[in-house]
């Protein structure tokens, strides 16, 4: 742990509900104590003051005998109540989105990452200066930087070029990335993403399947951008990306969408659940992990992974996380590790590599001609050819991917010629012949 982390800025926290524990989580890792909590229970802020005035004024009173140096709001809030309670508290306001816009700029240490950032951060940045400014001198314009209107106006135009340019740049970067990912797929390198809401122990993961040191901490956002290691002796890639969290507001989520998206074009997605909390939040943080992915994803792309089984918590019992799962994604099949002490990797990695593995036996036989020339080549890409015999007829055997086999069949037949099939002998699937 950071020593930032522990011992930080002290904080008042201010929310309208008591689900406080994800809101203290993300306060401690952006550097601050909570030194005061304070609820009042409201279904949404009240629209001057997030909070009623009598709460206000009892808040002002505590913190003008032991200051804090920040007053954390728990959800996100809008310009007129950062303007609004900052005046009256004379302390500095913050909502969550801004503690995760703080997390995030300590922990973007790619290009990609920091741009995606800058991006994020004048967006948000942009409405509470607009807040700022329409508010001093009683609602007229100031002489901004003694410019009038029109200076205000010109720094406006400023961070929209801005934002235009790191656009492009974003641009650039990704059509670098589509460009490596058209790389991998013609020289059949499989992508496996490791996702899920942060902290699920991704990171964790990745060290654990590829033996690599990656960033590891018990802090939300370690990762913030994508990382590729390769799993040992395999044509296959282990991607770690940044962590999913709830209502994560839209200009986010834009400005984050090259990485984000980088998990829907991987051929595998190992989707972490953290099982030491309890059934309740692993069902809340599910729902926001299948809500990103299910839209853009094949279910069957998805293995689900119950990671922390060393350290499950005592409330939880299989059958309803099994339960759970039902409820959330339709069926109960999962993977059990733990990434920290080892446990269940082995399987996990079996599992990938049969995955990709060619393991479909297959026998090919179809005239000799001048047509087949081409076609023998195309299966010597898609086969590992063990047998290629050339006599009236030309006969070949190997190995191939399921995925492959229909593309096979296509060649052979539009040749005139059979195909035998079986799936991998220990499957006990009976030979197929077209
Ligand atoms: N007990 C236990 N702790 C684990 C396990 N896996 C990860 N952790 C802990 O969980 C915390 C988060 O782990 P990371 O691997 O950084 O999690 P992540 O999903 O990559 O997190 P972000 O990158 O921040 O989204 C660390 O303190 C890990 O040591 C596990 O199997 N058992
Ligand atoms: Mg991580």
């Amino acid at each position: 742990m950071d020593d930032n982390v522990r011992g930080g800025k002290s904080a008042l926290l201010l929310s309208l509900n008591e689900d406080v524990a994800e809101i203290e989580e993300l306060a401690r890792t952006a550097g601050y104590e909570i030194v005061y909590e304070i609820v009042q229970k409201r279904t949404r802020p009240e629209p001057n003051f997030y909070v009623g005035r009598g709460k206000v004024k009892e808040i002002a009173e505590l913190i003008s005998e032991s200051p804090v140096e920040a007053v954390i709001m728990n959800s996100e809030a809008k310009p007129s109540h950062h303007y609004n309670l900052e005046s009256v508290l004379k302390a500095e306001c913050l909502d969550r989105t801004r503690l995760i816009l703080d997390i995030f700029t300590t922990r973007a240490n790619s290009k990609e990452s920091k741009l995606q950032v800058e991006k994020a951060r004048l967006r948000y940045e942009t409405p509470l200066l607009k807040e700022w400014i329409h508010n001093a001198k009683g609602g007229e314009h100031p002489g901004f930087m003694g410019g009038g209107e029109y200076a205000i106006d010109l720094y406006y135009d400023l961070i929209k070029k801005r934002i235009r340019s790191i656009d492009d740049e974003l641009l650039e970067i990704r059509r670098a990335s589509d460009q490596k990912r058209a790389r991998r797929e013609r020289n059949e390198v499989f992508t496996v993403t490791l996702a899920g809401y942060t902290n699920a122990g991704k990171s964790s993961l990745m060290r654990a399947l590829t033996g690599e040191e990656v960033l590891i901490e018990d802090r939300m956002f370690s990762t913030l951008s994508t990382t590729t290691r390769s799993l040992t002796g395999e044509n296959v890639l282990i991607v770690d990306t940044i962590g999913f969290i709830r209502d994560l507001p839209h200009f986010m989520i834009e400005s984050f969408r090259n990485t984000i998206e980088e998990v829907f074009y991987s051929d595998l997605i190992l989707l972490v659940i953290d099982v030491s909390e309890d059934v309740e939040s692993m069902e809340g943080k599910m729902k926001v992990s299948l809500d990103i992915l299910l839209p853009r994803v094949e279910r069957d792309k998805i293995i689900i992974i119950l990671n922390k089984i060393d350290n499950i918590s005592y409330k939880n019992h299989y059958t309803n996380i099994k339960d759970m799962l039902i409820r959330t994604i339709g069926d109960s099949d999962a993977v059990l590790v733990s990434a920290k002490k080892g446990s269940g990797v082995d399987d996990l990695t079996d599992k990938i590599k049969k995955r990709f593995r060619r393991d479909v036996l297959i026998s090919i036989k179809m005239p000799n001609n001048k047509r087949s020339q081409p076609a023998v080549s195309k299966i010597f890409d898609l086969c590992d050819v063990s047998k290629c015999e050339y006599s009236k007829t030309i006969s070949i055997s190997g190995r191939c991917h399921q995925i492959d086999v229909g593309k096979i069949r296509k060649i052979v037949s539009s040749l005139n010629g059979r195909v035998i099939e079986a799936a991998d002998p220990a499957e006990g699937r009976p030979p197929q012949e077209t």
